[in-house]
């Protein structure tokens, strides 16, 4: 009786000394340091945070670099639904539609480099008009009594199917530093 007195009581005392150690003022408070610690190290990590945040990442792009709004750098002479918001990209017509086989090229600054930008103006061809991101800007356009400085014109007039869709924009040279 006496030896199951000892081990009931040493067993009991080792459940209390386990219980206060796991609720301790002492051992709350060196969690808390540990956590505080690490919540301020943690953000200086070098983590790579390149594909972090998808839409939310783009939507903190600012608008002239963001080909998906009429701000976007080299809009700046188009005059056009983007395709970019139509199933296609900067350069590329979406599927279905044609590129035009004359265009309009307009000249637009890169402000990341600062430097002048030949633009072609490609209109795609061949389905009916997208509609989305309408964009109307006429840097260095000059009034219609001559095509090639007007870009108000549906350039698919030289393609087969001339029906209008959207517009691209290709960079087809650097203009000379005047
Ligand atoms: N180049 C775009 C466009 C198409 C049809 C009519 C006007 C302008």
């Amino acid at each position: 009786m006496n030896f199951f007195q000892n081990w009931l009581d040493r067993f009991a005392e080792r459940r209390v000394r386990s219980a206060a150690r796991l609720t301790s003022r002492r051992s709350a408070v060196a969690k808390i340091g540990t956590l505080m610690v690490g919540g301020a190290i943690l953000p200086m990590l070098p983590f790579d945070r390149s594909g972090v945040g998808g839409s939310a990442a783009q939507a903190a792009l600012p608008a002239a670099q963001d080909p998906t709004k009429c701000e976007y750098w080299r809009n700046c002479a188009l005059d056009g639904f983007l395709c970019t918001c139509c199933g296609g990209s900067v350069t590329a017509c979406p599927t279905g539609a044609d590129a035009s086989k004359v265009t309009w090229v307009g000249t637009c600054r890169n402000p990341k480099d600062g430097k002048d930008y030949l633009v072609s103006y490609n209109d795609c061809c061949g389905k009916s008009p997208c509609g989305r991101c309408m964009c109307n800007f006429n840097e260095r356009e000059r009034p219609g009594y001559k095509m090639g400085v007007h870009n108000d014109i549906n350039w698919c007039m030289g393609n087969t199917n001339t029906m209008y869709h959207c517009t691209v924009s290709v960079i087809v040279g650097v203009a000379d530093a005047a």
